[in-house]
């Protein structure tokens, strides 16, 4: 398809991600003022009332009740799914036969079948698929990603990851979509051991073989529905049984040798939205933290003894990734601006036919690596993650 300058958006949910993107895309042009501008044509929800309000505050143009029909539209360049995860491949893959570029929120999919489907889908039809795995965006991990690419840790030992939150631990919470299997495919896992995992493959290269568990602490919630962010409402009168995990945690090999401890829960109170990596090497280490974002900690061997240890880079220089869009050095940014990050780079990348990462080889690349999590609970032992799928 012919790009323009402009990249016209049908947006399917409106829901947390449906908001976090809509943000993106507003404020983009307003950072990356040379950056092809999106523009927000329509969105797309099964209730009138919802959609309407949705398209209103998100400043999209028009909406549609039926997914389909924002599908067929000729006035919309790029289909972006923010519904929950057992809608992704069907939406993807008709979007993708439309012609139109596929934006997809994580997990790709609920299997490595249907991931297969919606990567060959975006090829068959010549199209390009972006799985939104934001976190690699935060300039902190991009400049990471710089210092080990240049060799400053030198060969890798270990990747230590964890994605900590305990939006879930009252018993009373109810058993909302995020944590109905035929739903969501797998709790903790899918749903944030999936960011960990990017950041990692990202960081470290592939996962190659892993052993791993699950585990459901609480297994009858009420009945109950998501109401906006991470709150619920909740039904008094009724229950039902969790059939997803609550935790999930594992280890990995890399195929460059490095050994990975990951754990992601939802039951590590007091941990809002811990997601953690550390990557430590023959020369040096790095470590961040999401809610400390800007900040990356270096650890580099060839300092002066006496001296060493990890030094706090506030990545916001005008050297550092992404830095030099926003604001002056130590004037910081947040989780919104990493979606921004994500959405310039690809945009540019449709316009100019460039590759851009993370695409749907990542999405189904990480969907294996869950996958043999949930082999490997199953039969307790090590699963190969190049044979999956
Ligand atoms: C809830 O666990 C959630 O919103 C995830 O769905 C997101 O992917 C993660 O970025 C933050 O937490």
């Amino acid at each position: 398809m012919e790009m323009t300058k402009e990249i016209r958006i049908g947006m399917v949910g409106y829901k947390f991600m449906g908001k976090a993107h809509s943000h993106a895309y507003r404020d983009l042009p307003f950072f990356f003022n040379e950056a092809p501008i999106p523009v927000l044509t329509a969105i797309a929800g099964r209730d009138e009332a919802g959609v309407a309000a949705a398209a209103r505050q998100f400043g999209f143009a028009s909406f549609e009740t039926d997914w389909r029909k924002l599908i067929e539209r000729d006035d919309i360049d790029v289909i972006d799914i923010v519904t929950p995860n057992n809608t992704h491949a069907e939406i993807a893959i008709a979007a993708a036969k439309a012609g139109k570029h596929v934006i997809c929120e994580k997990p790709l999919a609920m299997t490595v079948e249907q991931a297969l489907a919606m990567r060959d889908a975006v090829q068959a039809a010549g199209v390009r698929g972006l799985i939104c795995h934001n976190y690699r965006f935060a300039p902190a991990i991009q400049y990471a990603k710089q210092l080990i690419a240049e060799g400053r840790l030198g060969r890798i030992y270990h990747v230590r990851a964890q994605y900590l939150q305990d939006w879930i631990m009252d018993p009373q919470f109810p058993l909302v979509w995020r944590l109905r299997k035929d739903v969501t495919g797998s709790g903790a896992l899918g749903d944030i051991a999936a960011h960990i995992v990017d950041l990692a493959r990202f960081l470290v290269g592939e996962i190659t073989e892993l052993t791993g568990t699950l585990e459901t602490f609480i297994k009858t919630r009420p009945l109950g529905e998501m109401s906006g962010g991470l709150s619920a409402t909740r039904d008094a009168n009724a229950t039902g049984e969790v059939d997803v995990d609550d935790a999930a945690a594992f280890l990995a090999h890399f195929a460059n040798g490095a050994l990975g401890v990951f754990e992601a829960t939802r039951f590590a109170g007091g941990n809002r939205n811990g997601n953690r990596i550390e990557v430590s090497g023959e020369k040096g280490s790095i470590r961040w933290d999401l809610e400390n974002m800007n900040n990356l900690q270096v650890y580099l061997h060839e300092d002066e003894p006496g001296l060493q240890g990890f030094r706090t880079i506030n990545c916001t220089e005008e050297q550092h990734p992404f830095a030099s869009a926003y604001w002056p050095a130590g004037h910081i940014i947040g989780y919104e601006h990493t979606f921004i990050n994500l959405f310039a780079t690809y945009f540019q990348s449709l316009v100019d036919g460039t590759p851009c990462q993370p695409d749907f080889d990542d999405g189904v690349q990480n969907q294996r690596v869950l996958a043999a999590v949930e082999a490997s609970s199953q039969t307790g032992r090590w699963v190969d993650v190049t044979s999956i799928g």
